[in-house]
């Protein structure tokens, strides 16, 4: 059967098997999350519907795009914000209509619908996944960046931001000039420490605006640190295919994920939250051992099986992780290298989180490709891989599967797999990271070595570190699946 008909509020009635539960009220606007992509809407959107299905409040969502391009604000509005989540696993497909989402926003073009809802007080909090770049940080201090365009911008004309930390501050101002309390600040990124991350960020800037106003968010304003965790590659045609053959109308921004699910978040929100707990979120004082765990294990991991596949040639992840001595390679850097870093309570097993990483990788169903996790390597590899490279230097303990992972990432910015297949570098950092195209090893890592907004000095300078990189860049240049093959012995050097 086809149809023309598309997604739209008035048809739900026909979807009944393709909601989480038919009785829906249709909520206020209580919050506004920046970065409405992929991510949110299979994670907080999901938890954010079940907690209002379980305990009501008026938690529904507007969601922004930042980058300027109107055309997901224009597909989603024309389905009154419903879209598809498409969650893919052994057991099958399942097909799911969301309908938090209330309104869409691109910026900068609704710059005063975003600003009107960010004064308004039913809006109580404010969430984000903008990944690492949209922080605009300098990664050595975590100030923003004052070299920044966009900061530079933004500082020019604070009342026409167009970052995230310009945004969150005029926003701020504005409450607090109304005298309207603040909205709680909730970042959904993967940082480690992210509300504290965020609010350094935002701070910093407002400091250079007015030196008030920061104070006034140090002492008023909550930032909470949350691990998200959710496996969501980016839309194909597949998953528009599949949401027609399962709700026989139109969905034109469908979100395919993984079954599995994890939040965990800082209980801290002055101004209430919607009863995330309802739909299995974690709210506990210390997020910071899931964090850590999530990021390197998870996280870490996956960068590392994205650079290896990009030059062995596996275009998805769970092609690469059916390479045995790649699986290999990775369920030893897990046990070996990773687990030992972290401090987790004693009721969090690592090994055990490890087995379900490995697990949730094998999912043939996802399809997230390698070339997806490898972009904005400059931004990811410090906080997933290069603090792990320092704790274990610190205690005197071998990287040698860790070092490999970032040489991955140095011989894939020569732009082409081993059999010469080509490839795009997106990357904010992209013309400086391809600049040198020595075909000494050495004198790339050093080129490399010496970009502070990656590598910390301090473990640039270290000799073993360079040493090892060297090494590990000219066998992967010998060939990436024979270092793999050399690196895969499941043994604690
Ligand atoms: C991935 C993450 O694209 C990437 O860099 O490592 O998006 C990952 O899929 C999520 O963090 C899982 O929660």
């Amino acid at each position: 059967m086809t149809t023309n008909a598309s997604l739209c509020r008035s048809a739900l009635d026909s979807l009944n098997d393709h909601v989480l539960a038919p009785a829906w009220r249709e909520p206020r606007i209580g919050i506004v999350h920046l970065g409405i992509g992929n991510f949110h809407r299979a994670h907080e959107a999901v938890y954010t519907e079940e907690a209002m299905l379980a305990a009501g409040g008026d938690w529904g969502i507007c969601g922004v795009t930042l980058q300027g391009d109107v055309s997901k604000r224009d597909a989603l509005m024309a389905q009154d914000g419903l879209y598809s989540v498409i969650e893919r696993g052994p057991e099958g497909v399942r097909v799911t209509v969301i309908r938090a989402l209330q309104e869409v926003l691109a910026m900068p073009h609704d710059r005063a619908r975003l600003f009107e809802l960010l004064a308004d007080d039913n809006v109580r909090i404010v969430s984000l996944t903008v990944t690492e770049k949209g922080y605009c940080r300098d990664t050595h201090t975590g100030d923003v960046d004052l070299n920044h365009a966009g900061i530079t911008h933004d500082l020019a004309h604070p009342d026409a931001p167009t970052t995230v930390p310009g945004i969150l501050a005029a926003a701020l101002r504005q409450r607090r000039d109304a005298g309207t309390p603040p909205f709680t600040v909730l970042s959904c990124d993967n940082l480690s420490h992210n509300g504290a991350a965020l609010r350094q960020a935002v701070v910093s800037f407002a400091r250079e605006v007015d030196r008030d106003l920061a104070d006034w968010i140090v002492a008023h304003v909550a930032f909470p640190s949350t691990m998200v965790d959710r496996i969501v590659p980016s839309t194909t045609d597949a998953e528009r295919e599949a949401a027609l053959h399962a709700l026989n109308v139109h969905d034109a921004a469908p979100v395919p994920c993984e079954p599995f699910r994890q939040w965990v978040i800082e209980d801290n929100f002055p101004t209430g939250r919607p009863a995330w707990e309802r739909a299995g979120a974690q709210l506990v004082d210390d997020v910071m051992p899931f964090e850590l765990a999530k990021l390197r294990m998870l996280n870490g991991t996956h960068s590392t099986l994205a650079y290896l596949s990009m030059l062995a040639g596996f275009r998805t992840i769970d092609e690469a992780i059916a390479h045995p001595p790649l699986r290999a390679l990775i369920h030893a850097m897990m046990t070996f290298e990773i687990a030992p870093t972290l401090d987790v309570p004693p009721s969090f097993d690592l090994l055990a989180y490890r087995d379900a990483l490995l697990a949730r990788y094998a999912n043939a169903a996802l399809k997230h490709r390698t070339a997806q996790i490898a972009m904005d390597g400059s931004q990811k590899i410090p906080p997933r891989l290069l603090a792990t490279i320092e704790a274990r230097l610190n205690a005197g303990q071998p990287i040698e599967r860790l070092t490999l992972a970032v040489a991955a990432w140095i011989v894939f910015l020569r732009g082409h797999a081993d059999d010469g297949t080509g490839y795009d570098i997106s990357d904010p950092m992209a013309a400086r990271l391809t600049a040198d195209v020595s075909a000494d090893p050495e004198q790339r890592v050093a080129t490399l070595l010496a970009i502070k907004e990656v590598f910390p000095p301090e473990l640039a300078r270290r000799d073993a570190f360079r040493r090892q990189l060297v090494d590990a860049v000219t066998r992967l240049e010998q060939g990436a699946r024979q270092a793999i093959a050399m690196e895969s012995n499941p043994v604690d050097h």
